[in-house]
Order: C-alpha cells, then structure tokens, then sequence
C-alpha cells in the first residue's frame, strides 16, 4: 500500500470534529484528511454522551479512512489509531497508558484519552476516526480522568502530539493492510488492561459478566460467560477487580 497522505487542516472552534470531518467526507474528501481543533463546543463521546475538554487543553482530532484502502476490518483499524496514540505518548514523554476495550486509553483507573468511530454513508466504506487526548487537563470532575501533565509533568502539544501520532498511524496502516494484521492484533492484545479481568459487559441485549480471555480476529471483545465464550462487537465494559475490592 502507498502511504497515505495526510491533509491536516487546523480550527481554532468547531461543534465537533467527527461531525466536520463527516460532512467533509460526504463531498468527497479523501483518505487521509485530518482534522484538528482547539476546542469543541459540541464534542461527542459514543451513545451520545459529551466529551469536554477546556480550549488549548487537549488534541482533539478526527482522522478520515476508507476501510477498503486500508483493510476491513473497523475494529482493529480503530485499534491502530488507539495504539498509534499510545506509540506517540511513549516517545513524547514516556507515558504508556493501558487500553481499555473497545479503545479507551487509561493511567490506572483513570481516562486519559476516548475514541469515537462513525461510519459514514457513501460508494466506497468511510470511516471517521475520532479522538480527544487530555494533555493539559483532565475530564469532568464526575468521571475517573486524568492527563499527560498531571501523570508526568511535561506539557506536549496537540500539534506535536498529532504529529507523531499520525507517524505510528502510518507504520500500523501498512500492517494491517499486508501481512502484518497478525501483529497489529498482538500489540492490541499486550496493550488491553481488558483481558484476564473479570468484567461487566453493557450491549445491545443486557448486560454480561464473566472473563475476558481475548480478542477474536476481527478485534471483538472474548467473554467467558458461565464457561461460554461470547464474543461482544461493540458494548460499555466495566472492569469488576476495582469494584470487588472496594466491595471487599
Ligand atoms: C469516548 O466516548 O470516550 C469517545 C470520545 C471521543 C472524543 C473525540 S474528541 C475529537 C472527536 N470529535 C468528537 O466530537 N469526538 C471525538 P465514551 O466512551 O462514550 O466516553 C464518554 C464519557 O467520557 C463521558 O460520558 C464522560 O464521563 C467522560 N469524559 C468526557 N470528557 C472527558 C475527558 N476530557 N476526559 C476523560 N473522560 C471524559
């Protein structure tokens, strides 16, 4: 595969990037178009729920990809960009925080970065790749959050940040769309906190409990429900070792 090229483009305010870049990617804009904001006056999580963030605090960026110049396969196409902002956060400052699935990168207990996936309609499959990285400041108070300067007091930039993330992006795009599928997925497997955790699993039909044991070839998450392994596409997924011991 040749190497994408990437056309970042810079707002100082949007409503969402994931909504820019959608609109974008109707009229035709190609793979590779980046988009990246200071702030967000809309900035959306999944299932509708917000992402805040204080203007200049975070990167706050959306990637376009065409699944079928890439691979087919969207969850471990989101992997990759998960991993690549986990590959730019160790060379920048040396912070390796843990995946938790579907692609939450988490210090801890504590959410350092979310990603939001939207398919977009048109002729060939299209993929926005959303995702907001606390740099400077953590989330809202309500929820486990944290950032890069309160967990190793270096301030990087979104623009330094994007940068070298968009450089791992690179090197995990041309895995996935050769012979190297097979090592994008073992780097996922090694960077999910997720797998050997007792956990909750929130979907479509209810919720499931039981223990994650892995990561099935399309990226889909692998519970072993009373001795029945079920594999879960999508879904909320709570890690129950930290409410047990709290529980006691
Ligand atoms: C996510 O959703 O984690 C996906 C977040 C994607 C945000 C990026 S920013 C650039 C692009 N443009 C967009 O409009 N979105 C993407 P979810 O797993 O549903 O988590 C949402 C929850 O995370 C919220 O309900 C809050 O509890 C929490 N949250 C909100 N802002 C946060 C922050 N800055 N840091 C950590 N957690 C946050």
């Amino acid at each position: 595969m040749d190497q994408i090229i990437w056309r970042i483009n810079h707002l100082a305010q949007v409503d969402s990037t994931n909504t820019w870049l959608a609109e974008r990617a109707r009229a035709g804009a190609p793979a590779g178009t980046v988009v990246y904001a200071d702030f967000q006056t809309q900035g959306r999580g999944r299932l509708e729920r917000s992402w805040t963030a204080p203007s200049g605090s975070s990167l706050l960026c959306s990637i376009l990809l065409k699944p079928d110049d890439v691979a087919d396969d969207p969850q471990l196409l989101v992997a990759s960009v998960a991993l690549a902002a986990r590959g730019a956060l160790v060379r920048l400052c040396g912070l390796r925080p843990d995946l938790k699935w579907p692609n939450d990168l988490m210090v801890g207990d504590a959410k350092i970065a979310g990603l939001l996936a939207e398919l977009v309609g048109g002729d060939s499959p299209t993929v926005v790749v959303g995702i907001g990285v606390n740099l400077i400041a953590a989330g809202p108070a309500q929820a486990r959050t944290t950032s890069v300067l309160q967990e190793v007091g270096v301030r990087v930039t979104s623009s330094a940040l994007l940068d070298i993330m968009l450089e791992e992006l690179d090197i995990r795009l041309v895995r996935m769309a050769g012979f190297g599928r097979d090592t994008v997925r073992e780097e996922y497997v090694s960077a999910l906190a997720t797998i050997g955790q007792l956990v909750r699993v929130e979907h479509h039909h209810g919720v499931s409990r039981g223990r994650a044991t892995g990561i099935d070839a399309t990226g889909r998450l692998v519970v072993s429900v009373d001795g029945v392994d079920v594999a879960f596409a999508s879904g909320d997924v709570v890690h129950l070792r930290l409410e047990e011991s709290v529980i006691g």
